[in-house]
């Protein structure tokens, strides 16, 4: 397995819409396996294929407290079951240091297709649900900054455009 470098914000390449997986392949599952170590490595809950530059409609999830539960979610979309938003305080990997308050539909129902490309539904609420949504977000190039207001997104730009700087001049 191995570690993928997680993109941050602001790179463009978290803005590309990610296309559609057709080939339920041994590559595919490569992929897979490789996202799942790195969210594991990086202590997320989540991980949409956009943050490792490959722009394909893939995510992982593992909401498990011993991180033995990985969710492996292809070519992923959702009805509102409940449509009372609800806020949720969300992280990004892609974004270090920075929360944000996101409404979010609190009931949805998840269609998918798993490694061997058959169809899956599942029904979702709390943290699982805001989690699908967040990561739907990013495969479609959107991030947790757009919910802010610009003067915050302005800030958090600059403070990882610096420690960017730092790390390229060690
Ligand atoms: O680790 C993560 N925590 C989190 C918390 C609330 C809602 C969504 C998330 S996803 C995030 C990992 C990540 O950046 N996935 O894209
Ligand atoms: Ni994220």
């Amino acid at each position: 397995m191995n570690r993928l470098n997680i993109l941050t914000f602001p790179d463009p390449r978290l803005r590309k819409k990610a296309i559609p997986i057709t080939a339920f392949d041994k590559d595919l599952e490569k992929k897979a396996d490789d996202m799942l170590f790195t969210m594991y490595e990086d202590k997320g809950i989540g991980l949409a294929a956009t943050q490792v530059d490959i722009h394909e409609r893939l995510i992982v999830i593992d909401l498990s407290e011993d991180r033995s539960e990985p969710l492996i979610i292809i070519n992923p979309s959702y009805t509102v079951l409940d449509d009372t938003l609800e806020v949720s305080k969300e992280g990004c990997l892609s974004i270090p240091t920075f929360q944000q308050e996101v409404p979010r539909a609190k009931e949805i129902e998840l269609t998918y297709q798993d490694l061997n490309g058959r169809e899956q539904k599942l029904i979702a609420d709390g943290l699982l649900g805001y989690c699908i949504q967040h990561e739907i977000d990013h495969l479609n190039g959107k991030l947790l900054v757009d919910y802010a207001s610009s003067l915050k997104r302005s800030r958090i730009k600059e403070k990882l455009m610096k420690s960017k700087d730092v790390k390229n001049k060690n």
